[in-house]
């Protein structure tokens, strides 16, 4: 298990305190982890908790882990700071866990694939291009600096991506689902924006062309 070290934080400026160029235009850092999601937080049934990967994938077959074998694929870590669209940032998080480009190389999309949809328990999803899956920093996190998540923030697992708002990130995240059109997510089709850049502040949707 190569635990590798990604730093997807923006670079500090001058002193050690100064986050300056971290923090995405209308954001302030909070130094609290806050708990902030739509419905009921699951319980976790592991013998029904599976990750799959459908749609248009490569050879058109599904493929799917039990959390057993969810367990043994190639862990790694990203250092990265997370942006609500409600304004809070939470800077220096370590999370550990399975990059996404792990499990895509594993269950890759078809050519003509350029989207996702990115399922978590109780029908909410979040759309992204399958290239935002494809950094090497999006990850799907079980632990943030070296603690397994609680079950609020996403226990067993939660997709981080940190070039994106966090609503991008679905906690108890289930399964990717590869689209070969975009198709909008829980939230993008709630009024916020399609893509979600905190450094262009894509908040809503009106704001897109
Ligand atoms: N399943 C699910 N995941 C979700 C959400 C949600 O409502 N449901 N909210 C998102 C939003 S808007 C944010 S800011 C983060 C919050 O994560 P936290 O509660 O761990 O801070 O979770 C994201 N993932
Ligand atoms: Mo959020």
């Amino acid at each position: 298990m190569g635990l590798s070290g990604i730093d997807a934080r923006r670079p500090r400026g001058e002193g050690p305190a100064d986050d300056s160029g971290r923090i995405p235009p209308g954001q302030r850092a909070q130094a609290s982890w806050p708990v902030l999601h739509y419905g009921p937080v699951p319980r976790f049934k592991p013998e029904r908790w599976d990750f799959q990967v459908y749609g248009a994938t490569a050879d058109g077959s599904k493929r799917a882990w039990d959390y057993a074998g969810f367990q043994e694929l190639p862990a790694d870590r990203v250092e990265a700071d997370l942006h609500c669209v409600t304004k809070f940032t939470l800077l220096d998080n370590v999370w550990s866990g399975v990059l996404a480009s792990t499990l895509i190389e594993l269950a890759p999309p078809a050519p003509d694939a350029t989207h996702a949809m990115v399922w978590a328990e109780y029908g909410y999803s979040a759309n992204l291009r399958i290239d935002d899956l494809l950094r090497d920093t999006s990850i799907l996190a079980t632990h943030r600096n070296g603690e397994e998540l609680t079950p609020e923030h996403g226990f067993p697992l939660r997709l981080v991506v940190p070039h994106l708002y966090a609503w991008k990130g679905p906690k108890w995240v289930r399964a990717i689902e590869y689209l070969v059109a975009d198709r909008r997510g829980f939230w993008e089709e709630r009024g916020y924006h399609n893509v979600g850049d905190p450094w262009q502040e894509q908040r809503y949707s009106y704001q897109e062309d």
